[in-house]
């Protein structure tokens, strides 16, 4: 074995392998792993009172087992491998085979007990964001609670006591644990109807987060404060983000969470959605109002509601333009309008690979899918019905069809425009240009350059 495989992964499998014994684990709840990245159908709740579950895009929901009337889970803290869109591997770290780790779902009352078990390197802990607790049980290592050591297995106990969307986070050695992938969500249903919080058929949920890696490598720079490459939602980057699949006429919620280390505004194309719940619980509803982007600042979670009445392809996205794209170098100049001719001979002399790049702007990488390195995801990518979709990073589809059965979140392929709904070429003549009318006449009604007072009481303009 050479010596960056030793060090990549068999190590820390060696190390976390002999530390937690079998004899240990016994008499815990089985930890249930998840390998595959797709996104699973809602687990049903078999025990318990009953909800309506959530679906984790390319995630999945942790079972639990019931002792005594309390719901007890296993969620285990280990290096996992997370394909971040196919053909792109990455060595992270996260929960139970994964990153993220898996949604816990409980109902408002349910006593719920966690255990964690260390397979990590390193101590950690489990921050139980938003939720109310006692203040032994809120995981920040060292002020809360010893670190949890490695091989080793803590028990976190809590009612959960106000329905809402959660997340859970280590909140030990964070910048480490978090830029490898270190995060999952929380969700507390209602234990009754709620006056703010409505029924509807598709629930979905996800995390925003961010990495930084070297295009052909596998594993994250954690140093990193701002210039992160891979802009993800649950640690998958476009293509490799699951389309949001509904029913015409079904009310959508979507509940996103950011923990990343900047702001992300959310974008749905086709219809308005109201922010019906933050990580502080439901919004009262005098205070709702229209958008079609939400801005999701660090730390926060948002609840997006609306009918999803119009069919068709939705584009749904982070807003910020980088952030719809994957790995890239930024020294790059930009090259709109640069004569490239003459210059691309001389360069090949030099540079056999030599390839002259932006002169019109970017869209050519879209189609071009040049040469990249193995294990990493082109900048721009993705094909649709028409062409290259020139995207990466944060962004998906809300596909809304008349005949999506209930319950069912296939994918179901793409939309095709009914007749005369589509934009199309125009063939006919094209008029000159003319300057806007007041203008070219004469006749403008922009006033004359004011004269200015100036303090001292000279005149200027
Ligand atoms: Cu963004």
């Amino acid at each position: 074995m050479d010596r960056r495989a030793f060090f990549s992964g068999a190590a820390m499998t060696a190390v976390a392998a002999a530390s937690v014994s079998k004899v240990a684990m016994a008499a815990l709840p089985e930890p249930v792993t998840q390998a595959k990245p797709d996104t699973m159908p809602p687990l049903v709740p078999h025990t318990g009172r009953p909800y309506n579950p959530v679906v984790t895009l390319n995630g999945w929901t942790l079972p639990w087992r019931l002792n005594q009337g309390v719901k007890e889970f296993h969620l285990v803290a280990e290096p996992v491998v997370r394909e971040m869109t196919p053909g792109f591997k990455v060595n992270m770290w996260g929960y139970n085979g994964q990153s993220p780790g898996p949604t816990i779902e409980v109902v408002e009352g349910d006593r719920v007990r966690i255990f964690v078990t260390n397979k990590l390197p390193e101590h950690t802990t489990l921050h139980w964001h938003g939720q109310r607790l006692p203040n032994g049980m809120d995981g920040v290592g060292g002020l809360n609670q010893p670190q949890i050591p490695v091989g080793k297995t803590y028990v976190y106990e809590f009612v959960a006591r106000r329905p809402g969307t959660f997340m859970y986070h280590p909140h030990a050695d964070e910048m480490t644990q978090m830029a490898m992938g270190m995060m999952g969500l929380w969700i507390t249903h209602p234990k009754a109807k709620h006056p703010l919080i409505d029924e509807v058929q598709r629930d979905f949920c996800f995390l925003l987060n961010a990495y930084d890696i070297d295009p052909g490598s596998m594993t994250p720079r954690i140093m990193t404060m701002l210039d992160f490459n891979l802009w993800s939602w649950n640690s998958r980057v476009f293509p490799g983000i699951d389309t949001l699949n509904v029913r015409q006429g079904d009310k959508v919620r979507i509940r996103i969470g950011n923990l990343t280390m900047t702001n992300h505004p959310i974008h749905l194309h086709g219809h308005e959605f109201m922010v019906t719940g933050t990580d502080g619980g439901p919004v009262p509803k005098s205070a709702r109002w229209p958008e079609v982007t939400t801005d999701v600042a660090v730390g926060q979670m948002r609840q997006l509601e609306f009918l999803a009445d119009e069919e068709g392809d939705w584009a749904f996205h982070c807003h910020k333009s980088h952030h719809t794209m994957n790995a890239m170098g930024h020294n790059v100049p930009t090259m709109i309008g640069v004569d490239h001719r003459g210059l691309v001979d001389k360069m090949l002399k030099l540079v056999p690979d030599y390839m002259a790049m932006g002169e019109r702007g970017m869209a050519d990488m879209g189609a071009m899918e040049m040469p990249i390195p193995d294990n990493t995801a082109p900048m721009m990518t993705g094909t649709g019905p028409y062409g290259p979709l020139e995207m990466g990073g944060m962004f998906s589809l809300l596909k809304v069809r008349k005949d999506q059965k209930p319950g069912d979140y296939k994918d179901p392929g793409n939309f095709k425009q009914p007749p005369g709904t589509q934009a199309f070429e125009w063939t006919g003549s094209l008029p000159e240009p003319a300057r806007f009318q007041a203008e070219a006449d004469g006749t403008s009604t922009t006033p004359p350059a004011a004269t200015v007072r100036k303090p001292s009481g000279h005149t200027g303009h």
